[in-house]
């Protein structure tokens, strides 16, 4: 089951975001998990951001793998007008260098008149009210929360006299094409928990880590033949090894998802990232192929029905490809 999460205001702050930008916004800020940097970075974003100057975050990155970070970066910083830095948003230095790098970007904008306009993005639950209050020194002028659509309307902040601070709601977009990009981004916590499924999404985050980061897992779970069970078994011997355990001897396996995920999240299982580049890379042209089949699939079936079917199987058989493509 593919991760969908668009929910109304997601679709109010896209809007509010778009006027914004048109009122003007001299530097926007792109929030990305550094768990999981590909996934992270809105694709629609770029469109919308055209022309502006643009710093892109890795934020926590006190719970990533320090040697992907590093590559993660070399690669944002090799796109043209973009810049990429690492930052923990609980640090109060960083965040004060991230302002100091964005009135850089701006020089003509340093009085009350003319202030510097920031404008802050990102995905659900990433961080980005955590580092306006690391800007201001700490202070909280931002609400905050472990968990995704904790802002809700796009706040105004006055960061000094001469700085002001568009503070948006969390945002993901309609269609996510990337199948693993929804359950990373699900995995990260970015997903709103009715929008998906504790045990899917596990499975998924232990087969990544699986393969991986094997010793992490094998650490903290100490499950005995490991190597050899599928992704279900494995999370399964997770539950049993906690308890988490139904009458009659059945593993919660709810249970031991949630287990997995709050300690992924947590940074229990050690420094992990998700994703590199280049798997990234080849998953979003993956994703593009299969777009692009199931596109020329519709185009076909058009034809079919244009030229009418001739017998009943052929209507039955143009009717399944429809559900099938309607499921994809
Ligand atoms: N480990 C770690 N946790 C962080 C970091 N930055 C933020 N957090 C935690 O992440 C959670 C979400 O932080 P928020 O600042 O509310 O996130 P947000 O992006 O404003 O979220 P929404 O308003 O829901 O879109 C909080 O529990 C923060 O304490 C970081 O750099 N490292
Ligand atoms: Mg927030």
């Amino acid at each position: 089951m593919p991760i969908q999460w668009f929910p109304g205001h997601m679709a109010l702050t896209r809007t509010a975001i778009q006027e914004r930008l048109q009122d003007g916004i001299d530097v926007v800020i792109e929030m990305l998990d550094a768990r999981l940097p590909g996934s992270s970075a809105n694709p629609l974003l770029a469109q919308l951001t055209r022309g502006k100057a643009a710093v892109k975050v890795l934020n926590k990155q006190d719970l990533a793998d320090p040697l992907r970070t590093e590559a993660w970066l070399a690669h944002y910083n090799a796109q043209p007008s973009t810049r990429a830095i690492a930052m923990d948003t609980k640090q109060i230095t960083p965040a004060k260098a991230l302002l100091a790098a964005c009135r850089a970007l701006a020089p003509h904008r340093t009085s009350m008149v003319k202030p510097l306009r920031l404008l802050i993005c990102g995905i659900p639950n990433v961080g980005k009210s955590t580092l306006i209050n690391a800007m201001v020194g700490g202070r909280r002028v931002a609400k905050t929360g472990d968990e995704p659509g904790i802002t809700k309307v796009e706040q105004k902040i006055v960061l000094a006299k001469d700085v002001l601070l568009y503070d948006t709601p969390g945002m993901l977009w309609p269609r996510i094409s990337v199948e693993q990009a929804g359950y990373h981004l699900a995995a990260s916590g970015a997903v709103g928990r009715n929008a998906l499924d504790e045990e899917e999404v596990a499975v998924e985050l232990l087969a990544r880590l699986r393969a991986d980061y094997p010793q992490a897992l094998s650490q903290r779970y100490a499950v005995e033949g490991w190597a050899t069970m599928s992704d279900e078994e494995a999370l399964a011997a997770i539950g049993r090894k906690r308890g988490a355990m139904l009458p009659g001897g059945r593993v919660n396996l709810q249970k031991a998802a949630e287990v997995v995920l709050v300690e992924f999240r947590q940074g229990v299982l050690g420094r992990v990232t998700l994703e590199t580049p280049e798997q990234f890379a080849q998953w979003v042209a993956q994703a593009a192929q299969a777009d692009a089949e199931r596109e020329a699939r519709k185009a076909e079936r058009l034809k079919a029905r244009a030229k009418g079917p001739a017998t009943r199987q052929e209507r039955e058989a143009l009717r399944a490809a429809e559900e099938d493509d309607a499921d994809a």
